[in-house]
């Protein structure tokens, strides 16, 4: 999978993907990251990307000309390697669709190029929006000070969904994720911390048992904290079934006994 990157800091990027799961896609050729710097396309003699906004007010916007012509440039790259698809175009901003695991999976799931633009500033001009955006994503109610870091988050959460970048356990892991759900409690060696044991299940050897446990802790954690995902699981009929339901009211019974 190609992603081409709009940014004024490449290596921001190319460091902040030189690690884990990422950085080794990366090295297995698994996922080419390209970065376009709209510096590289701004042509006065300070190679300015910034300018003030219309009507006044503090800050500055990104400079219409050199990020439209990154853009573009990030465009023609994509049409050399993918001629028949139109590749999408997303501009990260606050304004954005909230970005969910659903969204990665029909990103990953379409195997196309991406180009993401990572803003600075005060965000860029609505024009360009207009005129060569396809979507804006959101990874959250509150403001960055540059595009690049939600970027990152969705390159990360695309590039785990790529066949082949995580290991068969791992993506196990995530099916969990896929359907929507929280993740259950997790524990490791020592047996006793903090005066606190490890669920006894979990040390039982019995598979079975384990996975049942886990996928309650699941639901119930769901249940707990996040009531608007479980809502959304329970409308999917692939998503939800019987045992879901009596490991959920199981769940239910037992931490009302306990409260
Ligand atoms: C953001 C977000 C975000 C706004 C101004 C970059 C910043 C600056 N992007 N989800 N939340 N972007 O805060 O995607 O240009």
């Amino acid at each position: 999978m190609n992603i081409y990157l709009i940014t004024l800091f490449p290596e921001l990027i190319q460091q902040a993907t030189s690690f884990g799961v990422l950085g080794r896609a990366i090295r297995q050729q698994q996922l080419r990251l390209l970065c376009f710097n709209p510096r590289d396309y701004a042509e006065d003699k300070h190679r300015t990307v910034d300018d003030r906004p219309y009507g006044g007010g503090p800050g500055m916007l990104m400079k219409v000309e050199p990020l439209a012509k990154a853009i573009m440039a990030a465009k023609q790259a994509s049409e050399r390697h993918v001629a028949d698809k139109a590749t999408k175009v997303v501009y990260l901003s606050p304004q954005g669709q909230q970005l969910n695991q659903q969204l990665v999976v029909n990103i990953a799931a379409q195997k196309n190029d991406l180009i993401l633009i990572a803003g600075r500033y005060e965000g860029i001009d609505e024009r360009l929006i207009e005129a060569l955006i396809d979507e804006e994503w959101s990874v959250g109610d509150y403001v960055l000070s540059g595009g690049e870091f939600a970027a990152l988050v969705v390159v990360d959460a695309i590039t785990r969904l790529i066949p082949g970048v995580l290991g068969d356990d791992e993506s196990a892991i995530q099916d969990s994720f896929m359907q929507g759900l929280l993740d259950c409690p997790h524990y490791t060696r020592p047996e006793t911390v903090n005066g606190q044991n490890v669920p006894a299940v979990l040390l039982s050897g019995d598979h079975k048992a384990i996975q049942r446990w886990r996928l309650k802790q699941s639901l119930g954690r769901t249940w707990l904290r996040r009531p608007d995902l479980l809502n959304v699981v329970k409308q999917e009929a692939t998503h939800w079934d019987a045992e879901k339901a009596d490991l959920l009211a199981e769940f239910i019974a037992e931490y009302d006994e306990h409260e």
